[in-house]
């Protein structure tokens, strides 16, 4: 048998197997409200490259990132290998077997990256390209891995994978091949033209070596016979439409298909062919042509300076009776297909699952190349210790945003610790803060480049030794950057520490990725800042107000809001613990929860001194470990404490209230609080600095609970915060549905403020007093609470849902 039978046939395999395991799961799994799907055409059209690919080119430490809706090709490739146990191939998107779109973090056989939305698949082993290259020049080159991309051919449509393409930090990857699956089918058509002209030149623009694999080596023979030029040419100009429809005929009407409008050389070329024959040529494309996508392969590998694109001519369903059918997408292949699809890959209805024998040169060829991709997992851990803070000492007014530039520049003059720190940016570097650590360490760039800057105050030194990695304005590429890097541990066997900055009202723009990150296991740390209102002259375009909610509620991230300098010095502290992958002090079972470390932080200088009375009046080890837990009294209403002078100390029986904050609106908080106080209320205020860590508490307990048909207790962080029950008011400088479930878990009424509207420009004092975030209104609303308990109570609550008032 020779090499390419050989792959001819386990190709034929490959097909059977990802056919047989969606249809499997489609006829003889016991129905379920809805119908199972899977995609058998999708996953056709991706047998060949992927069997070249896997089968004749991959060496072990490549990387590469599957097509979603290709999966089952890849679990296929992974079984036949020995890399997947044979019982998962009738687990295909049930729970706890196959997942439908490849899983890094699920499914059990290697999987490189994790698709499912399109665009992300192929950006993401790019970016890691560009990590492994920072990698390298940091830590010494490691084991050449290649980066690859298969893709759909609509996945081009998604914006993301331009902005990918494009941005200046992704330039020049050699390591990096994108495999178009060029089926000129999309989900819902067949695509009318195409855009190849338009894709090619972009690419080229952007500096890709860029390849064709259009015909298969029999039309490649047939166009140099003579008058094979007439046939290209007709292939050439046909509409799409017309060549597509084409696969699913019989021959003879395939034929007739294919010549219609023919010229009459065409008609004469293929005139001694049989009709099997002449639809076996003409149908011939480059992407299911194993050896000339082996040499597509290889010529990328001899670009070493730019990434490559191959553009593989295919057909979606090849091989199946749905091939090239508009509605092919999620159509499925009935028994009577199956059956003859199994007959044509030579495989024995007895034994269907079976693998090739040992003794086979399939079999031989399989298990030699299976050993190259078995699942292996790096476990090299960072030698650094992570102090509990910078202990610097704040002044009497700094904002979170000032903080934080300032702690990340300390974190880097410890030398063990600074290797690890790697900072990126949308273009927002600078106004981010990350300024001083960049002056410190400089900006990455491949090669050295001089700087033409006489700046003495901004050194944009750039080379091979700078630690920060400096993007173009994208925030989907800001999320892509950091996932990669937040991924090196496992892609590159070297732990880094990440940490991006965005402001944070496009947080939103980089969403999709942010998640594909968190989805991924990846780890960082990201500052959206300024958050909120605080840019209030800028106007509404660039204040954020459902970035809170959405750092509480995405799994995997933790959300941070300090107010005060301390406390994010903490916080930080231990999330770049946390991201190194060292076990912290508290909490260490949150390790694996908590892979997204998300602060949102303001430009609004704060003043610092109730954060000190606080920390004199706790002690450093308890505020310590309740700014960790997430929250913690800043101010005792009770004035019970020396530190509270400037409070008055309410009459014994006053009604008591919290107002419960986070971040920037702090001043506004404090203020209502004294306002209160003078009115004889006893108002507590409690600075949540962590509301993604109380809340997930929270629900720890509520889940342990439920799981256990018991009721749940109150979890030692909002305890230690609330010690004793009472109405409350949340305020936040953040859609106010972020913090609302408070009340819920201490069973007390809430009132709860925040900003629900989109923003305009002004002053932050303008701003708050629009969104009734102004001392006044707090005021205002812890009235409005009382009474709600008050009402509560006169409609005969438990004892416990009762305000103390
Ligand atoms: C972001 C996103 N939008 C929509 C979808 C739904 N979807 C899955 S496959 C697909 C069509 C993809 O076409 P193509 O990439 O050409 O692959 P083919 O169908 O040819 O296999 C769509 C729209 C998705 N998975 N992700
Ligand atoms: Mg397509």
């Amino acid at each position: 048998m020779s090499d390419v039978d050989t792959l001819e046939s386990i190709q034929r395999r490959v097909l059977w197997l990802a056919v047989r395991m969606i249809d499997h799961a489609n006829r003889e799994r016991p129905p379920g409200a809805v119908k199972v799907g899977g995609h058998q055409a999708s996953s056709a059209s991706l047998v060949g490259v992927m069997t070249a690919l896997w089968f004749a080119h991959l060496d072990e430490a490549d990387k590469v990132s599957v097509k979603p809706h290709a999966s089952p090709v890849l679990h296929a490739i992974n079984y036949l290998g020995g890399g997947l146990d044979r019982d998962y191939l009738t687990t295909l998107r049930s729970f706890g077997g196959l997942q439908a779109y490849p899983s890094l973090t699920k499914d059990p056989d290697r999987i490189d990256f994790s698709t499912g939305s399109v665009g992300l698949g192929p950006a993401a082993p790019l970016f890691a390209a560009a990590a492994r290259r920072y990698v390298d020049a940091h830590f010494g080159e490691r084991e050449r891995s290649r980066f690859i991309a298969i893709l759909g051919d609509a996945e081009l449509d998604e914006g993301n994978v331009w902005e990918a393409v494009s941005d200046p930090a992704n330039t020049g990857l050699g390591n990096v091949m994108w495999i178009v699956d060029f089926n000129r089918q999309s989900l819902d058509r067949v695509i009318p033209g195409t855009r190849i002209g338009q894709w090619t030149a972009q690419f080229r623009a952007a500096g890709w070596h860029v390849v064709e694999v259009k015909y298969g080596k029999r039309l490649q023979r047939a166009f140099a016979m003579p008058g094979g030029e007439h046939l290209r040419n007709w292939i050439d100009y046909m509409p799409n439409e017309q060549y597509q429809s084409v696969f699913g005929l019989e021959t003879a009407a395939a034929r007739a298909r294919f010549l219609e409008g023919a010229p009459a050389e065409v008609v004469q070329l293929l005139s001694p062919l049989s009709d099997p024959d002449a639809v076996a040529l003409v149908t011939d494309l480059g992407g299911h042509d194993l050896p000339s996508l082996l040499d597509a392969y290889a010529s990328c590998d001899a670009h070493t300076d730019s990434p490559s694109v191959v553009f593989a001519y295919t057909i979606k369903g090849w091989g199946l009776p749905i091939a090239g059918n508009p509605r092919n997408h999620s159509a499925l292949l009935d028994a009577t297909a199956i059956k003859t699809l199994r007959a044509g890959a030579g495989v024995d209805p007895d034994d269907e699952w079976a693998r090739f024998t040992d003794t086979s040169p399939e079999g031989r060829w399989c298990a030699e190349r299976g050993r190259l991709w078995r699942r292996s997992r790096f476990t090299s851990s960072l030698s650094a210790v992570v102090p509990t803070s910078t202990r610097r000492r704040p002044g009497a007014e700094v904002a979170t945003q000032e903080a934080f530039g300032r702690i990340v520049s300390d974190l880097s003059r410890d030398e063990d610790l600074r290797p690890f720190l790697v900072t990126t940016a949308p273009d927002v570097a600078t106004s981010t803060n990350l300024g001083g650590f960049i002056n410190r360490v400089g900006v990455f760039t491949p090669g050295p480049r001089r700087s033409w800057t006489d700046d003495a105050l901004v050194k944009w030194r750039e080379g091979p030794s700078g630690q920060h990695i400096e993007l173009g304005i994208s925030e989907m590429n800001l999320f892509m950057m950091l996932g990669a890097l937040g991924r090196s541990r496992d892609l590159n066997d070297q732990p880094l520490i990440p940490i991006g900055t965005v402001y944070d009202p496009f947080v939103l723009r980089g969403l999709d990725a942010l998640i594909h990150g968190a989805y991924s296991g990846s780890r960082f740390i990201v500052a959206g800042t300024p958050s909120g209102v605080t840019l209030a002259p800028e106007g509404g375009a660039h204040q954020s107000t459902i970035t809170a909610s959405v750092g509480t509620e995405l799994p995997g991230t933790v959300l941070h809001e300090p107010a005060f300098a301390s406390a994010l010095d903490w916080l930080l502290c231990d999330s770049v613990a946390r991201v190194a992958g060292l076990a912290t002090e508290t909490a260490p079972d949150l390790l694996s929860a908590e892979l997204v470390q998300y602060f949102r932080l303001s430009t609004r200088p704060i003043e610092q001194d109730a954060f000190e009375y606080a920390r004199r009046r706790l002690g450093d080890a308890v505020i310590r470990r309740q700014v960790l837990a997430g929250a913690y009294r800043l101010v005792d209403g009770r004035g019970s404490t020396p530190d509270l002078a400037r409070r008055h100390a309410p009459e014994w029986g006053a009604p008591t209230v919290h107002l419960v904050a986070c971040g920037a609106v702090m001043p506004e908080v404090l203020a209502a609080a004294d306002e209160l106080a003078h009115e004889g209320v006893v108002a507590h205020v409690v600075d949540v600095t962590s509301p993604g860590r109380l809340y997930r508490s929270w629900q720890r307990t509520v889940r342990q609970a439920v799981r256990t048909a018991t009721t749940p207790s109150l979890p030692g962080s909002l305890r230690a915060a609330f010690p004793e029950p009472a109405p409350l008011v949340s305020i936040h400088d953040a859609s106010s549905h972020a913090l609302s479930w408070i009340g819920s878990a201490l069973g007390a009424p809430q009132v709860a403020l925040g900003v629900d509207e989109f923003g305009q420009s002004g002053t932050i004092p303008d701003l708050y007093r629009a969104h009734d975030l102004d001392s006044g209104s707090i005021v205002n609303g812890a009235l409005a609470a009382l009474s709600l308990g008050d009402s509560i109570g006169d409609r005969g609550w438990p004892e416990n849902h009762r305000s103390t008032a």
